[in-house]
C-alpha cells in the first residue's frame, strides 16, 4: 500500500482550494443561474475580429506565433502596453518594465514567490479577492486584514497595523489591494487614499501589490488614475489583465513594475512556464495594433452598465428588508450583506435547491469575516436570468429569515 501523502510538502497541505473553481463545476448545470464567478459574458467575446486576425497569424507569422518567446513577453505587445500605461498617468514607463503574464493570477503567484518566506506577514484589504489569499498563501504566509469602507482600504487603520507589526519585529512583506471596482466589493479607493498609501508605502519602505482587472469597466465614473501613477520610488508593482476587457481564455496579462523588480519577476516566472502563449499574444498585439481594444471596451462597458441597474433594481424588488447593497461605479460584481443570523455558506445549498448560485462571504476574508455576505456577478447571465436569479434568491433569504424569527 502506497501512503504517498507522507512525502508532500508542508506547503501542499497549506494549499486551499479555490472556492470559485470549485463553483464553476456546479454553474455548469445549465438550470443553474450562476452569480458565482467572475465570468465576462460570452456574448462580449469579439469573435470576428479574433478570427480573421489569428487566421492572418496562422498565415503569416506562425514561425514566431507558434515557437517559444522570451519569459518577458512579445515586445511589440509590452510596447503597446507601455504607452498605455503612460497614458493612464504612470510615469518613465518603456517596454522594460513589463512583462506578460500567462493571467494576472500568474502574476500574483510570482510575487508571492518573490517575496514571502514561510511564516512572513503580507497584509491584505478584506474582503479581497480569493484567487490572491490562495496564491499567497501557497507560500506559507501569514496575512492581516484591513476593512474597507465605501471609499476603499481603510489607511489610517493600515498604518496602525503597520506600527503594531513593527513594534512585535514583524516587517509585512508587502500590501495587496485591488483598488478599483474591488472583486468581491465592487468599491473604488479614492484619490486621496492612494496618495495616502503611498505616503504609508514610503514612510515604511514597502511594496504595494495594485490589482487592476476592472479599472476599465467603468460605468459611472471615468479617468481613475491607478496607484502606480503616483509612485515616484519605484515600489507598486501594479498588474492587470486582457480577461475582463477581451477573453480570459487567452490567459494573458500584464505587470509594471521598476526596472529591478521587473527582472527579478521574469527569474521568477521562468520555472512557472519559460513564457507566456505566444500565439494569444501575436492575436492581442494586433488587436491593440488595429486600434480595436478601446472600442471593445466601449462596447462592453454599455453591455454591462444595464445588467448592473437590473440587478441591484431586481435586489431592491424581491430581497426582503434588512440587507445592504452597494451599487459598484464599475466592474463585474455587488455585494450584499444580511442581518445578523443568516450564513451564506450553510444558505449556498438552499440556492442550489433553488437554482441559483453565488460566491459566499467568508470565501474572501482571512478571519472568520463575510459570513453574512455573498457575492453576485452580473456581467456573466442574461438580462432575464439576472432577474429571474435574484427572485430565487429573494425567496431562499425570505426563508432562512424566516426560520430565523419562528
Ligand atoms: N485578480 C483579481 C482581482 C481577479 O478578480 C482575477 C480574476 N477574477 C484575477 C486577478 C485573475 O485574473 P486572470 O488570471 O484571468 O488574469
Ligand atoms: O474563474 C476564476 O477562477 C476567475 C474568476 C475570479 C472571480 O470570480 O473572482
Amino acid at each position: 500500500m502506497s501512503n504517498i501523502e507522507r512525502l508532500y510538502s508542508d506547503r501542499a497541505g497549506k494549499m486551499r482550494k479555490s472556492v470559485i473553481r470549485e463553483l464553476l463545476k456546479v454553474a455548469q448545470d445549465p438550470e443553474i443561474i450562476s452569480f458565482a464567478g467572475g465570468l465576462p459574458n460570452p456574448k462580449s467575446f469579439p469573435k470576428d475580429d479574433l478570427t480573421s486576425i489569428a487566421t492572418d497569424i496562422m498565415k503569416n507569422h506562425s514561425a514566431a506565433a507558434l515557437q517559444y518567446g522570451t519569459t518577458q513577453g512579445v515586445q511589440e505587445l509590452r510596447k503597446q502596453i507601455a504607452e498605455r500605461s503612460l497614458k493612464e498617468g504612470m510615469k518613465d514607463i518603456s517596454e522594460e518594465n513589463i512583462i506578460i503574464t500567462n493571467g494576472s493570477q500568474q502574476a500574483l503567484d510570482t510575487v508571492g514567490k518573490l517575496f514571502l518566506n514561510p511564516g512572513d506577514t503580507a497584509i491584505v484589504g478584506l474582503p479581497t479577492y480569493l484567487g490572491g489569499i490562495n496564491a499567497f498563501k501557497s507560500y506559507e504566509c501569514y496575512l492581516k486584514g484591513i476593512p474597507l469602507d465605501e471609499d476603499g482600504m481603510v489607511v489610517d487603520i493600515l498604518e496602525d497595523k503597520i506600527v503594531e507589526l513593527l513594534k512585535e519585529n514583524i516587517l509585512p512583506k508587502f500590501i495587496y489591494t485591488v483598488p478599483t471596482f474591488q472583486n468581491p466589493a465592487g468599491v473604488v479607493m479614492s484619490e486621496k487614499r492612494r496618495k495616502q498609501l503611498i505616503d504609508i508605502a514610503n514612510e515604511y519602505d514597502l511594496v504595494i501589490i495594485e490589482d487592476d482587472p476592472y479599472g476599465k469597466l467603468a460605468y459611472d465614473i471615468k479617468h481613475i488614475k491607478p496607484i502606480k501613477a503616483f509612485d515616484d520610488e519605484g515600489r507598486v508593482i501594479y498588474m492587470s489583465t486582457f480577461s475582463k476587457i477581451l477573453a480570459p481564455g487567452f490567459r494573458l496579462a500584464w505587470t509594471v513594475a521598476s526596472p529591478e523588480l521587473t527582472r527579478k519577476m521574469i527569474i521568477c516566472k521562468q520555472a512557472l512556464d519559460l513564457c507566456t502563449n505566444t500565439f494569444t499574444q501575436y492575436i492581442v498585439n494586433e488587436f491593440l495594433r488595429q486600434g480595436s481594444l478601446d472600442l471593445h471596451i466601449m462596447k462592453i462597458c454599455e453591455m454591462y452598465k444595464p445588467k448592473r441597474d437590473i440587478m441591484i433594481k431586481s435586489i431592491e424588488r424581491y430581497f426582503p428588508e434588512g440587507y445592504t447593497c452597494n451599487r459598484p461605479k464599475g466592474g463585474m460584481f455587488t455585494w450584499v450583506t444580511f442581518p445578523d443570523g443568516i450564513d451564506t455558506e450553510t444558505m449556498f445549498l438552499d440556492a442550489i435547491k433553488h437554482k441559483v448560485a453565488y460566491v459566499h462571504g467568508k470565501a474572501f476574508y482571512v478571519d472568520d469575516g463575510g459570513a453574512r455576505s455573498l457575492r453576485l456577478n452580473f456581467s456573466y447571465s442574461s438580462d432575464d436570468k439576472i432577474e429571474e436569479g435574484i427572485k430565487r434568491l429573494g425567496s431562499v433569504v425570505d426563508e432562512r429569515l424566516k426560520k430565523i424569527v419562528a
